[in-house]
């Protein structure tokens, strides 16, 4: 899963994503870095998703990995994405940092670079992994009165399916012992591993013999779907429900660790009502130490992006002050329960979405089916009381092309589901609405199943069951903002603290993106998600200087904060009538800066006008 955001280093991110091929990825994370290291603030582990629970807490660093962790899906957008390197040193040191901070002080130097190896290939520990037991018991991290709720003895059977690529054998095992030892022998029909197309011929090895032993004792209990070639994580995932057998099916990686009780809660509310797609709660098992870390108890959503990303629950779940009750969630993280016929019905997933694999592509998964799930009568919910670990990994060990398959993906659900809205995806992504030059594929088979489950449209799933999205129906123009006496320049929100906007080398990365609404506000940065996240930044007139502040602060305050502006004329303040302009300045890297003054006729332009506006 991609939505559960890690611990980064800064540098990490280039790395990770490009392999260190990328100039302008570089530059400004090297800025980004310069700008945290000079105000003393290096301190970069933390969480960003911690965030969503202590508002009032955050850091600046924090803000900053966020962005940065924002900017990682956009940046892969823009960057021929490389897998890493041999002998790349800085990539090599910033994977020592990353695996040794916590882990390894004791090891030889050998034992280190094997270690490191297998770090870079996995993107977790999996030489630690080799090391710890296949049955270690998790501690038990469900919330009170869990454990004294009691399940009718007759609960559906479930077939387990774990879907993988090039993952540690320990890993998978582990896996697969913890759900024998923690689901009740007769409610476990069969496991299903589906190996997409793994190219570690001793891998497939060794599961084969472990599932062979097993299954001379419990005959057919293991099957092992193999792709033949790669077909991402979706198609795997119907994979292995094609092949199972159970009432219901669990789908989940080949990552987890499963803990005490997972079982019954969720078989429960399937029970109950067959309807109900469940996922369990998560909590973290941390890349390098293997150490399981408690997570709070979250709904599942998503941003414009498709991004997924954990919601605080919402607030009809709060006040039954009862911690052990279902929480609606409004997509899903990518592991999920569901019962196999009604999965069927629905429309499984949507197989023509084209992915290689990474974990970062369930998100295409989350919210391909919420959408028919919810739109079409059924619910969606996380269950407290059944938790699972979950290692998120340090890095996407295969990140070929990543973001450009969740992008397609993200404008295939835009395109099927989301009615007026899907424009929300194009801005996100910032693409063009019209002659995108994307290919999505053919989607004539998912809007015939929308047809005929005769969803409701998606205005009514964002009233109903994402009231906390945040919708931009005013946004009229999208893009990047550039001056025509530097086009090569484009206004960016720079540093977050100082609420100084700046000139930076286009890049096109989420901090350059600029919104321009009928109401004749303009927002620097990226779309704010959720009403739970920090309000967009708006761009303002502060005593004769351009500021971004909240545009819900700045609009109550009754600051200048409206702007005339057509496409390739001025940036006019209705106001101060004052325009934005660039002026000269030896003192910024780029030899212009932002400024307002008397308009001087400079020309603006911003890159793309929804359809049916004018400007
Ligand atoms: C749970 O059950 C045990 C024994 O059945 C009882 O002693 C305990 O008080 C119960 N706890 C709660 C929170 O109900
Ligand atoms: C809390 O929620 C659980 C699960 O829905 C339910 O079984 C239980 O009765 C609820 N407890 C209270 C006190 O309402
Ligand atoms: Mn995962």
């Amino acid at each position: 899963m991609a939505c559960t955001r890690r611990t980064k280093t800064l540098v990490s991110t280039c790395v990770i994503l490009s392999g260190m091929t990328n100039i302008l990825c570089l530059l400004y994370v090297g800025w980004i870095t310069n700008y945290v290291s000079n105000n003393g603030n290096v301190k970069v582990a933390g969480r960003t998703r911690e965030k969503k629970f202590d508002d009032d807490n955050r850091g600046e660093t924090l803000k900053i990995i966020e962005r940065l962790d924002r900017l990682e899906s956009v940046v892969n957008q823009h960057i021929q994405e490389k897998p890493l390197k041999d002998g790349d040193d800085t990539a090599d040191q910033s994977l020592s940092d990353s695996l040794f901070a916590h882990w390894g002080h004791d090891l030889g130097p050998e034992s280190r670079k094997v270690a490191l190896k297998k770090f870079q290939y996995y993107g977790y520990n999996s030489y630690l992994s080799d090391r710890l037991s296949l049955d270690r018991a998790i501690p038990d991290l469900r919330p009170d009165g869990c454990r004294n709720i009691s399940y009718p003895s007759s609960l559906p059977q479930v077939s387990i399916i774990f879907i993988f690529v090039n993952e540690a054998l320990s890993v998978i095992l582990r896996s697969v012992h913890s759900v024998i030892h923690w689901t009740p022998s007769h409610l476990l029909k069969e496991i299903i591993l589906v190996d997409d197309n793994s190219n570690n011929a001793e891998l497939s090895e060794h599961l084969q013999r472990f599932v062979d032993e097993t299954n001379q004792q419990r005959p057919d209990f293991i099957k092992v779907v193999r792709h033949d070639r790669q077909e991402g994580l979706i198609r795997s995932r119907v994979s292995g429900w094609r092949a199972a057998t159970a009432p219901v099916v669990a789908l989940f990686d080949a990552h987890v660790e499963f803990s005490v009780g997972w079982a019954e809660p969720i078989l429960h509310r399937i029970k109950e009502d067959r309807t109900r797609v469940v996922s369990p709660s998560f909590d973290n098992i941390k890349y390098d130490t293997f150490e399981i870390e408690e997570y709070p108890l979250s709904a599942q959503g998503f941003d414009w992006e498709l991004w997924c990303r954990y919601l605080n629950p919402p607030k009809s779940w709060w006040t039954q002050k009862n911690q052990t009750a279902p929480i609606r969630s409004p997509a899903l993280i990518g592991c999920f329960v569901v019962d196999r016929e009604y999965f069927r019905e629905i429309g499984l997933l949507d197989e023509g979405m084209e992915v290689y694999g990474g974990e970062n592509v369930e998100l295409g998964i989350r919210v391909r089916e919420i959408h028919p799930v919810w739109l079409c009568g059924g619910s969606v919910e996380v269950m407290p009381c059944s938790r699972i670990a979950h290692i998120e990994r340090a890095h996407k060990p295969y990140t070929e092309d990543l973001a450009n398959h969740v992008r397609r993906n993200a404008l295939r659900v835009a395109e099927v589901w989301m009615d007026e809205f899907k424009s929300h995806v194009y801005m996100a992504w910032n693409v063009p609405q019209q002659d995108s030059g994307i290919d999505i594929g053919d989607i004539r088979e998912r809007k015939a199943l929308r047809e005929r489950l005769r969803c409701k449209p998606f205005s009514w799933f964002l009233k109903n069951i994402y009231s906390e999205m945040r919708t931009y129906t005013e946004t009229i123009a999208y893009g990047v903002l550039r001056n025509s006496l530097r086009p090569d320049l484009c206004v960016d929100q720079g540093p977050h603290s100082d609420n100084i906007p700046i000139l930076y080398i286009c890049h096109g990365l989420t901090p350059q993106n600029v919104y321009y609404t009928s109401s004749q506000q303009l927002h620097v940065g990226g779309l704010s998600p959720t009403i739970d996240d920090d309000d967009n930044k708006c761009l303002v007139d502060v005593n004769g200087r351009p500021r971004l502040l909240e545009c819900s602060y700045a609009s109550n305050k009754h600051m200048k904060l409206s702007w005339l502006f057509t496409q390739g004329g001025s940036i006019e303040n209705r106001k101060s009538k004052h325009c934005l302009e660039l002026v000269e300045s030896t003192q910024v890297d780029h030899g212009y800066q932002l400024a307002l003054q008397q308009c001087s006729s400079q020309k603006w332009t911003i890159t793309n006008i929804l359809p049916g506006n004018v400007l």
